[in-house]
Formats: structure tokens, C-alpha cells, sequence
């Protein structure tokens, strides 16, 4: 999968290289390419912005410096190209999502600043690409930078080869064989500051400690996200 990232603060992007992305770097399963929109503005400030029609606090994100962008990533490689969004006003940013993203052949991270892009950029991004506006959550971050990274995060762990044990990939919480919170877990040692392990665990009885862990995980879901269990999808 080859990935591009544009944001007027590359080295927000600099984690990239650790852990298990940086690793998927290393194998060659994904390719990282990341941009710095101001290398596509012209004027001596390097504008990427301006006020907005109709007045309002804040400022927009100029279309410009963006058509220049993505045009130049559309002639450096032959796939086709999805564009993501990071936008409080995208849809929620789900595992299902993650799962979707993570079948196609090249994504395009547009960051965006400020109050947003103008308009134009994303009805332009529809008609030619295959368009996702993505929102982490019902919270205001200062830009798509952060998001981005969480968004990439979730999708690269899901390409073969990247998590070590794809058997931990349909255990977890929101995957889609298993929408619950995770279960509690508990590693050596059996006493650690006169907090015990649940005895249950001990007893090598597999069955019943699958049913032990449903069980919690069902308790934790319906006191944390009861929403999950409602949602029928
Ligand atoms: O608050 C934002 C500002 C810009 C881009 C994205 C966000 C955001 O994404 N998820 C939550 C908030």
C-alpha cells in the first residue's frame, strides 16, 4: 500500500518511522511518502490560507496550494487514489472503516489547519477520487495531523504481515466478529500489592474461562458503551 501525507507540519509525521508502521516501512509492505503543502504555494509567504467569504471567525485553507497538491500526486504513481479527510464534521471514524481503508491500493491523507479546507477542494476530490471525510470523535483538535496518524495507525496493523499473530486481530474490541469492549487481562505475578488474579484463570478449564471472559467483556460494555450493544449493525 502506498500512503501520502499532506500537512503544512510534516514532522507531526516523524512517529511514522517507529513501532509497527515504521516496521511495515522496513518490510516494504507500505510506502510512506510525506508532504509539506507549502512546496505547492508560490508567493514569497507561502500562503496557504485566507479569510472566509461570508465573514466568520478563523481562516480557510486557500484551494490552490491543494489542487497543486493533489495533482502532483496523481502523476508521481499509477494507483488509484482514495483522499481521507480528517474533519470534525466527517463521519465516525470506525474499525469497519479501517477495515475498508485497508483494501485499497493507495490513500491520500489531506491535513488540514485552521477551519477547514475550502469547499471546492472536497467537491473536486469527490468527482475524481474516491473521497472519505473521517472524524476521530465528538472533540476539537487544532488539525487533521493527529487524526491522521490515528487513522493510518488502525489501518496499517490490518495489512498481512504487519501484527505478528493475526489471530489477535479478531479478539480485540470493534473487531467485526466481535463487537465488544475487551475483557480484562492479567499477566504474572499472581499477587501484586495484595491485588489477586481472578481465580478462574488458574483452573486451565478453557471453556469456562472463554465464558468467564464474555462475560466481563459484556459488563464492561454495557456499563462503558451500551450503544454497542444496542447498535444492531
Ligand atoms: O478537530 C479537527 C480539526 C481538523 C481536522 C480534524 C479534526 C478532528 O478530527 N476528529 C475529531 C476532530
Amino acid at each position: 500500500m502506498r500512503l501520502d501525507v499532506v500537512s503544512i507540519f510534516p514532522d507531526y509525521f516523524a512517529p511514522l518511522q517507529l513501532s509497527l508502521v515504521g516496521k511495515a516501512i522496513d518490510k516494504g509492505i507500505i510506502d510512506v511518502a510525506v508532504h509539506d503543502l507549502r512546496d505547492w504555494t508560490h508567493d514569497r509567504h507561502n500562503t496557504v490560507d485566507d479569510t472566509p467569504y461570508g465573514g466568520g471567525a478563523g481562516m480557510v485553507m486557500k484551494p490552490e496550494p491543494w489542487g497543486e497538491a493533489l495533482d502532483a500526486l496523481e502523476g508521481a504513481a499509477p494507483q488509484p487514489m482514495t483522499i481521507v479527510v480528517p474533519t470534525p464534521a466527517g463521519r465516525p471514524f470506525t474499525q469497519a472503516m479501517a477495515y475498508e481503508l485497508a483494501q485499497r491500493e493507495r490513500l491520500v491523507f489531506a491535513c488540514g489547519r485552521y477551519e477547514g479546507i475550502d469547499q471546492r477542494v472536497i467537491d473536486h476530490c469527490a468527482e475524481r477520487y474516491e473521497l472519505v471525510e473521517v472524524s476521530l470523535g465528538d472533540y476539537v483538535l487544532n488539525g487533521g495531523e493527529v487524526a491522521a496518524l490515528a487513522v493510518i495507525e488502525a489501518v496499517v496493523r490490518l495489512l498481512p504481515g504487519v501484527v505478528g499473530n493475526p489471530a489477535s486481530l479478531v479478539e480485540e474490541s470493534h473487531s467485526p466478529e466481535h463487537r465488544l469492549l475487551e475483557y480484562p487481562n492479567y499477566t504474572k505475578p499472581p499477587v501484586w500489592r495484595g491485588r489477586e488474579v481472578p481465580e478462574i484463570l488458574f483452573s486451565g478449564h478453557h471453556a469456562k474461562i472463554a465464558e468467564w471472559r464474555l462475560e466481563e467483556a459484556r459488563r464492561r460494555t454495557a456499563e462503558r458503551r451500551p450503544d454497542l450493544l444496542a447498535d444492531p449493525e
